[in-house]
């Protein structure tokens, strides 16, 4: 037996750390559901910033219903970053030449892309790829994001349905194929043939987010028959393109209603919206009226852009009343959002070498940043200048390398999804 004073010592030690374990594990299972969540209807400290804010910054009454406990919960896309999805250069597969790919193969890529259709993207540019995002998540997680990603989908299996056959593309890109307004997280039809089975990689985290509180939507399936796509569009002929894309006219017809979630970009009430290659006014309509009962209006504005595909290289909203512009795409409505009292950025030019390899995007890659908050942007490590200017106007540049990464088609938004941002529901328009 223990001397008295010795074991009551030892009691009291062993009652601390149980306390100590109790503390512990109740922080790392802190269940979202039983959490109390002020800081879902405080909006993030505007006075803070950097730089002046000139907008209107209105904080709006949350729609009913809303789940003050979703797992899933954003309004805009430069609040606190809480949980993130990062795409994966995994089994990315080069997808038949059709002509949603011939329509968005720049230059050079157009011969690339022929050869390579059907066949794995050359190894040595994805297994890079997937080291400079292993990088980034980790960068992500060191700033106690949580980062979540898609599973490992082999995108070389073909399908058949009724109306096409094709293979896959990759789940590198989940801003092309999620958004998230608020606590409901919402899945694009997209309209490339090859990206029609993308949801599956997805399936585990979607399922896990509505079992815990999330709103799961996805749009109607589209049939991607002949009728979706103008046969007779000029895919060759650049000024043709130039003066169908001022009048609206793309390769995707009125047929159906397709979107890629990455030609929205949100900013609290107000989210706005291009007509492109790869969303059509049905699909814009569809979202509009899926998003009015909850007070969200969506905005179609109109740009030069003969290869319009995701706005987020050509309008990317970074802070409240705080846009990024593109210096060669004109914005039609830029009066509109001037007037409103919005700060305009006009990204710098790229520094990508021309002889890097871009499959699906042009060099501007370089604008298409992501805030971690509205202080800290991540921004492409070799291009300087850009990151120079948003140094500039008061932001925090975060260098992250994923050159490679953008040869798949993407920058850090198209890369990422967020999931979760510590704010509420605003109106800045
Ligand atoms: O150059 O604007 C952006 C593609 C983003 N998924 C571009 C292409």
């Amino acid at each position: 037996m223990l001397p008295s004073k010795l074991s009551s010592s030892l009691l009291c030690q062993c009652k601390d750390l149980k306390k100590l374990v109790q503390t512990v594990s109740s922080v790392l299972s802190r269940d979202l559901s039983t959490e109390t969540e002020s800081w879902r209807t405080t909006p993030t400290d505007k006075s803070k910033l950097p730089y002046a804010v000139n907008s209107k910054c209105e904080k709006v009454e949350l729609p009913t219903g809303t789940n003050l406990k979703s797992p899933v919960w954003s309004w805009n896309g430069w609040d606190p970053l809480e949980e993130v999805i990062v795409g994966r250069a995994e089994g990315a597969f080069c997808p038949p030449f059709e002509k949603e790919i011939q329509v968005n193969s720049y230059g050079d890529n157009f011969e690339f892309m022929k050869k390579q259709a059907s066949k794995p993207f050359p190894k040595e540019i994805v297994n890079k790829a997937i080291t400079e995002i292993a990088e980034f998540c980790r960068i992500l997680e060191a700033e106690g994001i949580t980062v979540k990603q898609p599973d490992i989908i082999d995108w070389s299996v073909p399908y058949k349905t009724p109306d096409f056959a094709s293979t896959g593309l990759y789940a590198a890109m989940p801003r092309d194929i999620w958004m998230v307004v608020g606590d409901e997280i919402i899945e694009a039809p997209m309209c490339w043939r090859s990206r029609f089975f993308e949801y599956r990689a997805y399936r585990a985290l979607m399922k896990d987010y509505f079992k815990r509180g999330a709103k799961w939507t996805s749009a109607p399936r589209p049939q991607m028959s002949q009728e979706l796509y103008d046969n007779d569009y000029p895919i060759g002929d650049l000024d043709k393109r130039y003066e169908m894309a001022n009048n609206g006219k793309f390769l995707t017809t009125e047929f159906e209603p397709v979107f890629d979630t990455a030609d929205f970009i949100r900013a609290g009430t107000d989210i706005f919206v291009q007509r492109s290659q790869v969303t059509n006014d049905f699909g814009i309509e569809w979202v509009r009226s899926h998003l009015a009962p909850k007070g969200i209006k969506v905005h179609k504005l109109n740009f030069t852009d003969p290869h319009a595909m995701h706005i987020d290289t050509t309008f990317n909203i970074l802070g409240p009343g705080l846009v990024l512009t593109h210096p060669e795409r004109p914005c039609h409505e830029l009066d509109m959002i001037k007037k409103a009292g919005w700060t305009i950025l006009t990204a710098p030019k790229p520094l990508c070498p021309p002889d890097h390899p871009l499959w699906f995007s042009s060099r501007w890659l370089s604008a298409n940043v992501v805030m971690l908050d509205p202080h800290r942007v991540c921004v492409q490590k070799t291009e300087t200048t850009t990151a120079a200017m948003f140094e500039s106007f008061g932001l925090k540049a975060i260098p992250i390398d994923i050159r490679h990464a953008n040869t798949l088609g993407g920058g850090f938004h198209c890369w990422t999804c967020d999931i979760r941002r510590r704010g509420t529901l605003e109106s800045y328009f």
